[in-house]
């Protein structure tokens, strides 16, 4: 049987021109009062059992971004795949107006790809310096698209995201590899960015090319943001994070792919953990 599927006509056409030029987009209030509690609540939860805060990236841009006492105080809780632990996160990644957003950008077949938490401490919350998300993860081509969830309200007390726009047309750039990949801070300044302020409850689309940071969190509150990957599943992955693992399809149905299969996740290692409790 052939099935179509077609753009699910979330955005309009303004959206899908704002994001083809800047290389991001902020979707206001998908995340109603009702779904934003137990999203905040829930990861709260998640955070409180399951994270140690660091110190968060690591490199000489360090140096150029913080002051001494910033790099030796700043903190960052950061995790990976919270669906695995909590309810209100996994429906988040299946909510219909953001899978049908990002099918309107790079479908209309979308495949989830990862989940991960950045929460920002107070009074020291860890920057990020400009990077594009590609060496992160690096796809095939440009059908990819980050989606950082507001938890908390991004403002520029707080570390908001910020980004370069238009950069998502240079394509794929070289990185420093010296600590986290991040762009050499001399030629890419900090202060080209533009802030993207939004609201709890919003969410905000960027490319896998655009490039971005975040300031320090100087506010006495903990800044919550999950970012959620999404990628037209015939942009093939070539490294990197969830490398080789397939994901649901959250926008239509999953192309067949010649030389393409799609393995079961891999078996966690539960078996070795039995023995240790049962030695
Ligand atoms: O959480 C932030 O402030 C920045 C996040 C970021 O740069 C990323 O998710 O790639």
């Amino acid at each position: 049987m052939e099935m179509t599927v077609s753009a699910p006509g979330v955005l309009t056409a303004a959206q899908t021109t704002l994001f083809a030029d800047n290389g991001y987009l902020r979707l206001e209030g998908v995340f109603g009062p009702e779904e934003l509690a137990a999203l905040s609540q829930e990861l709260d939860y998640v955070i409180d059992r399951f994270v140690v805060p660091g110190k968060g990236w690591s490199g000489p841009w360090r140096q150029q971004y913080l002051s001494k006492e910033e790099n030796e105080k700043s903190q960052l809780a950061a995790t990976h795949e919270m669906q695995l632990y909590s309810a209100a996160l996994a429906r988040a990644i299946l909510h219909p107006r953001l899978a049908g957003a990002v099918a309107d950008l790079i479908g209309p077949e979308v495949e989830f790809h990862h989940m991960t938490l950045h929460a920002k401490g107070p009074e020291f919350g860890t920057p990020f310096p400009l990077h594009q998300d590609h060496p992160f993860y690096p796809h095939s081509d440009g059908a990819y698209i980050d989606a950082i969830l507001h938890i908390d309200a991004g403002t520029e007390e707080n570390g908001c995201l910020k980004f370069v726009p238009g950069s998502h047309k240079l394509g794929a750039l070289p990185h420093v590899r010296e600590g986290s990949p991040h762009l050499p801070p001399d030629q890419y300044p900090f202060e080209t960015a533009v802030s993207c302020p939004a609201a709890a409850g919003d969410v905000v689309l960027f490319s896998i090319h655009t490039i971005h940071g975040s300031a320090v969190n100087r506010t006495p509150h903990w800044r919550r943001f999950v970012r959620v990957g999404y990628r037209n599943p015939r942009n093939l992955q070539t490294g990197g994070q969830a490398m080789g693992r397939p994901g649901w399809m959250v926008y239509g149905v999953r192309p067949k792919l010649e030389g393409v299969t799609v393995k079961p996740y891999a078996a966690m290692e539960v078996a070795a953990a039995r023995a240790v409790a049962q030695a």
